[in-house]
């Protein structure tokens, strides 16, 4: 009824704790933001023989802000469950993908709100388009436009797996990019780093990862071959002068890796094995925000996906007070370190929570369940509203 969806909107966290420097210091910037495909922040100067697997990814690290403690939210709709949450500040569903189970729900996304901004918004997107329901969803979420597989050459050569490979993808989407309306919000979602990691071998410029273990040996090779497309997409927008006009964010989707290849990965990370608190630190992702004229610096904030809408909005000098929304500003000195997985799990600066046990940061030994106390309710709460205002389609009732 109206009455519980007031209710709920009434509860939910409305933040709108910024940080007074960095607030507004790009109105009226382009917004370019990239989504990596299965990239963790693992990956980050991780050596292999002494050869970097993400050395673009690495000089990102020093010449932007890098969030080192940063979480991906998703469930069962993997990419389009990031794509939800960067969009909506809401938590995608503990079941199924909100992308196919919700397309028509009323929302209130970063394109409609950067459009009554006299934002343009477009996705890119190498895959036919109605995957994951994208097509109709992008639609709902204001969109002005969906460049989806149609729009590219796409070849014998410069496909593998589930469609054209990342360099061309960004070489291709540059001409339609250019000639966008400015200001924009544009959204690139890279693929060639996906399960199974498939890559040409003249294209393969790390060996895999020695272990006895595919997926995990050949991960290393995706991960580098996106890497490098991400460098020349960078440098074209450079070219372009793009770069100096636009926020650029650069984050990862979801693990690649699943909990299945614990033995492999615990040689990775040269640990006799993996415990509960390793496998939430290794679903964090790397975030990466590139603001012109700033430089940057390593943040060990604590977040996650669902707080980059409150921040990417902030930054262009748009308030959120009217928006119902669960993130929080990541460059706020308020902003809440409480990080909710969609299994339940959180994250606080502190304590990481899992399978009922909570661990204390940074070695993950198992304390008091007490020291975890506080924040398993609100945790809960928090994913809990989220749920009903998608089951509800309760956002119909603010307009
Ligand atoms: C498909 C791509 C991969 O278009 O986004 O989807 P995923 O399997 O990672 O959700
Ligand atoms: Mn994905």
């Amino acid at each position: 009824s109206n009455l519980d969806a007031e209710e709920i909107l009434q509860k939910t966290k409305k933040d709108t704790t910024h940080d007074p420097e960095l607030y507004g210091i790009a109105k009226g910037k382009n917004l370019i933001v990239v989504s990596l495909e299965s990239t963790q922040n693992f990956v980050l100067n991780y050596k292999i023989n002494e050869k970097e697997v993400t050395p673009f990814l690495n000089e990102l690290a020093d010449s932007s802000y890098y969030f080192n403690n940063f979480y991906h939210q998703t469930g069962q709709g993997k990419t389009s469950d990031s794509e939800f949450l960067v969009d909506n500040s809401l938590y995608p569903l503990p079941r199924g993908a909100v992308f196919q189970t919700h397309p028509l729900n009323e929302y209130n996304a970063m394109p409609e709100i950067l459009k009554a901004n006299g934002y343009y918004s477009a996705v890119f997107h190498g895959n036919n388009k109605s995957f994951w329901n994208r097509d109709v969803v992008y639609k709902t979420m204001g969109y002005n436009h969906f460049f989806s597989e149609e729009y590219y050459k796409v070849t014998d050569e410069n496909t593998i797996n589930y469609g054209l490979k990342d360099i061309p993808f960004f070489e291709q989407s540059m001409p339609y990019l250019k000639d966008l309306p400015q200001p924009f919000y544009a959204r690139f979602i890279t693929l060639t780093n996906h399960h199974p990691y498939l890559i040409h071998e003249d294209e393969q410029w790390i060996e895999p990862y020695p272990v006895d273990d595919g997926t995990v040996s050949r991960y290393f090779t995706t991960v580098r071959y996106a890497d490098e497309a991400l460098r020349n997409f960078f440098n074209d927008l450079k070219k372009s002068g793009l770069y100096k006009n636009s926020v650029v964010v650069v984050y990862g989707d979801h693990y690649g890796i699943s909990e299945r290849h614990q033995d492999a990965m615990a040689q990775v990370l040269g640990k006799p094995n993996l415990t509960a608190y390793n496998q939430v630190e290794l679903q964090q992702v790397p975030l990466f925000i590139h603001v012109p004229g700033k430089r940057g610096k390593q943040l060990d904030t604590v977040g996650g996906q669902v707080d980059l809408k409150p921040t990417l909005l902030h930054l262009l000098g748009i308030d959120t007070k009217n928006d119902v929304h669960f993130g929080s500003d990541l460059f706020s000195e308020d902003h809440h370190e409480l990080t909710v997985l969609r299994n339940g799990s959180f994250v606080t600066d502190k304590f990481i929570y899992t399978n009922e046990t909570c661990y204390v940061k940074p070695f993950g030994a198992p304390v008091d369940i007490r020291k975890c106390e506080p924040y398993i309710e609100k945790a809960k709460e928090e994913l809990d509203q989220s749920d009903r205002i998608i089951y509800g389609d309760l956002l119909r009732f603010l307009k």
